[in-house]
């Protein structure tokens, strides 16, 4: 008896404990990693065509832009390897309507040439996304996908600078514009982490701390890019109201 007791003990420790590597064959797992895994698979693709199109909208960036743009292949590829080692096949069409008013509200702001709210979109949120949640996933990651995500990440963060060094360098011209398409976009980003937490959650990834990662990586590339204090804050605030 005593030593079924403390043998249940542990059991519910490494339950508890959100740093404890869940079981990667397990059915749950897979489930909600072909949601996950196809909404990162999705991203990335979707990453290579916007910087596709923004080297349209800077064309004197042309060449580092394309550049860009094929990492994200790379990183496509490479996650599309993680699905397959788990044996899990990718939800796509969940990951196309996950990405669709982000994905949109992009290609309308190319349409008109809107390259502020475009670089925003892309290589602010969609970058500083991709690097909290890819340094969170790292941690419970199966050893073959963390292996991957690990160095898919380095190259996120090329993917972010360029971003902030182009809006650093034309802030005053570009600011209001970078408020209204904060305000526009940012909620879309709240969504998106409400709507996959559960599955993150089954491949113990904690909610909060995806929030936290985000809104540290964000409020970072805003300081970087030039804001001050109070400017961050307004924009931030636009993630809850
Ligand atoms: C651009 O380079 C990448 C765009 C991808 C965006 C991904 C968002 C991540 C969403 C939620 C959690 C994923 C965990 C990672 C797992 C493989
Ligand atoms: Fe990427
Ligand atoms: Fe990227």
């Amino acid at each position: 008896m005593q030593a079924l007791a403390s043998d249940n003990l542990t059991v519910e420790k490494e339950e508890l404990s959100s740093d404890s590597l869940p079981d990667f064959s397990s059915e749950s797992y897979k489930d909600a990693y072909s949601r996950i895994n196809a909404v990162v698979i999705e991203g990335e693709q979707e990453a290579y065509s916007n910087f596709l199109d923004l080297a349209k909208l800077i064309p004197e960036h042309a060449e580092e832009l394309v550049r860009l743009g094929k990492m994200e292949k790379k990183h496509m590829n490479g996650f599309c390897a993680c699905g397959r080692n788990l044996a899990v096949k990718p939800d796509m069409p969940f990951a196309k309507t996950f990405f669709s008013k982000l994905h949109n509200n992009f290609l309308e702001a190319f349409k008109v040439g809107d390259t502020t709210t475009c670089l925003l979109i892309q290589c602010i949120l969609i970058e500083s996304f991709a690097i909290s949640a890819y340094h969170v996933y790292i941690r419970v990651a199966d050893p073959f996908a963390k292996r991957i995500t690990e160095g898919v990440v380095q190259d996120e963060y090329l993917h972010l600078n360029y971003g902030q060094e182009w809006l650093k360098a034309n802030l005053e011209t570009v600011k209001k514009d970078l408020m209204k398409a904060n305000k526009e976009n940012l909620p879309l980003i709240k969504s998106m982490l409400d709507e996959v937490s559960n599955d993150a959650e089954v491949l113990h990834m904690d909610k909060e701390e995806l929030m936290e990662e985000f809104m540290i990586a964000y409020q970072d590339s805003l300081m970087e890019i030039g804001l001050d204090n109070r400017e961050i804050a307004r924009m931030a605030l636009a993630a809850v109201i």
